[in-house]
């Protein structure tokens, strides 16, 4: 499809004004190419079922059909101590800036572990607690494909090990030689991963959510992927037979920036190109408050010279392509777009960025001000980067430590409290017609 672009024509975002747009258009503004999840779902079930059914030696058809790898050794590399010597090869700045990502990921994620319980007495000797453990086995998944992303394995593994998960597999599509990237087995050392399953697609997440001969299954699976994987995922997640859960549907990626005339065009062309060279069907969205013509035009000419000189530009051209922008009266129809668009990143380019936070009601993250691009949250600076999309942020929050434990709660009722608590539970009992509930309550209080 690349050739069918003119490499002359400008590289433009199409654009509305919002105020003149009728609701129903308001609506289609907001929404995202459709994922067709039940035909997806059709495809990837053989390839599951073929997973589940015939274990490894599925998994080693699968990879040399779909990764052009013929994996004669073992599908799973052992654990990580000492480092791989191909990991030790790694660029040294690389290396170090991988220990730096790595520290402040952590930081933020540990500040985030649930660990006190928490003690609530209701009523006099009737003692409610909750606490949180760690999910036991967990299955991250690390795309390969266009890019490799040693970030995801930093995202997914590091709140991972945070949470004290007993067994984390990575799973990443292997390159033709069968090798896994050296950045990737590098942090899946630093995070204390148990295992790296070269397998990628579909094909992947079945091992991971029903195990093989030589797959461990997990008890939850996480990262983003492809349609393939993405529907892999739903599916085995709807099975009782897999007994597995899943982070969050996810879909292709998006930003969207709130700019005003006190932005720096070329600092906003920038960021939309950032999630651009993603893929061809990244959702990039430019909301303009109020912005100068001037400056609009500014921006799209930045867009335009920037996008040229990108060694993705073709993915570029095409995402732009699809790329909208929003004209608004000022900052608060602006927010307000935002807040019903539910970006997966949303990034503030306003006069007093910082005090428009408390107003964003739907977002999987926020990037305040001109200083904060995407980029930092992608890598390094805390802050998780996987995070919902396709509007999903409206009701899912991004992946973070608490996303690896589940929460137990517990209740202990002294003979006094009993006394209080009981004739209430054995009234409700009664009333639901449930005499053995208010036996099990009269038969202690002697009634
Ligand atoms: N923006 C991507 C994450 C990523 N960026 C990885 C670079 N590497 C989805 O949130
Ligand atoms: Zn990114």
């Amino acid at each position: 499809s690349k050739a069918s672009f003119d490499r002359n024509a400008p590289i433009k975002m199409r654009t509305v004004e919002i105020a003149a747009v009728s609701l129903e258009e308001r609506a289609n503004l907001l929404k995202r190419p459709v994922l067709k999840s039940d035909e997806m779902i059709a495809k990837v079930k053989p390839i599951v079922d073929n997973v589940r059914a015939r274990g490894d030696s599925a998994l080693r058809e699968l990879t040399a059909k779909f990764d052009k790898a013929q994996l004669d050794t073992p599908l799973l590399l052992p654990p990580f101590y000492p480092l791989a010597p191909e990991a030790q090869q790694i660029d040294p700045a690389v290396r170090e800036a991988i220990n730096v990502a790595y520290s402040n990921i952590y930081k933020f994620h540990a500040a985030q572990i649930d660990g006190a319980p928490l003690v609530v007495e209701t009523m006099p000797g009737v003692t409610c607690t909750r606490f949180a453990r760690p999910i036991a086995r967990v299955g991250l998944y690390v795309p390969g494909g266009t890019a490799v992303l040693p970030s995801t394995a930093l995202m997914l593994g590091v709140p991972a090990q945070v949470a004290g998960c007993e067994k984390i597999v990575i799973a990443t599509p292997p390159r033709a030689d069968g090798s896994i990237s050296p950045e990737v087995l590098y942090v899946a050392h630093k995070v204390g991963a148990h295992a790296i399953l070269r397998a990628g697609g579909a094909q992947a997440v079945a091992a991971l959510a029903y195990g093989t001969e030589t797959v461990p299954k997990v008890d939850k699976i996480f990262g983003p992927g492809n349609q393939w994987v993405t529907a892999a995922k739903m599916l085995v997640q709807n099975d009782t037979d897999a007994l597995v859960s899943i982070d969050m549907p996810a879909g292709p990626s998006e930003v969207l920036v709130i700019a005003d005339e006190t932005c720096n065009p070329a600092f906003v062309a920038a960021d939309l190109l950032s999630q651009a060279e993603h893929g061809i069907d990244s959702q990039v969205v430019l909301v303009a408050s109020s912005l100068p013509e001037a400056m609009l035009a500014k921006v799209e000419e930045e867009v335009d010279t920037q996008a040229r000189a990108l060694a993705r530009v073709g993915i570029v051209r095409e995402s732009v392509a699809k790329s909208l922008i929003v004209k608004t009266q000022g900052p608060e129809a602006a927010l307000e777009f935002s807040n019903d668009y539910a970006p997966e990143h949303l990034i503030l380019h306003l006069r007093g960025a910082s005090g428009w936070v408390n107003r964003v009601k739907n977002a999987g993250s926020v990037f305040v001000g001109p200083y904060s691009p995407e980029s930092c949250g992608d890598y390094a600076s805390g802050t998780n980067h996987t995070l919902p999309t396709n509007g999903y942020a409206r009701q899912f929050s991004g992946v973070n430590t608490q996303s690896f434990q589940k929460h137990i709660t517990s209740q202990e009722v002294t003979v006094d409290g009993l006394q209080v608590l009981g004739p209430i539970v054995a009234t409700l009992a009664d009333c639901e017609g449930l005499q053995a509930h208010a036996n099990a309550v009269r038969i202690r209080l002697g009634v």
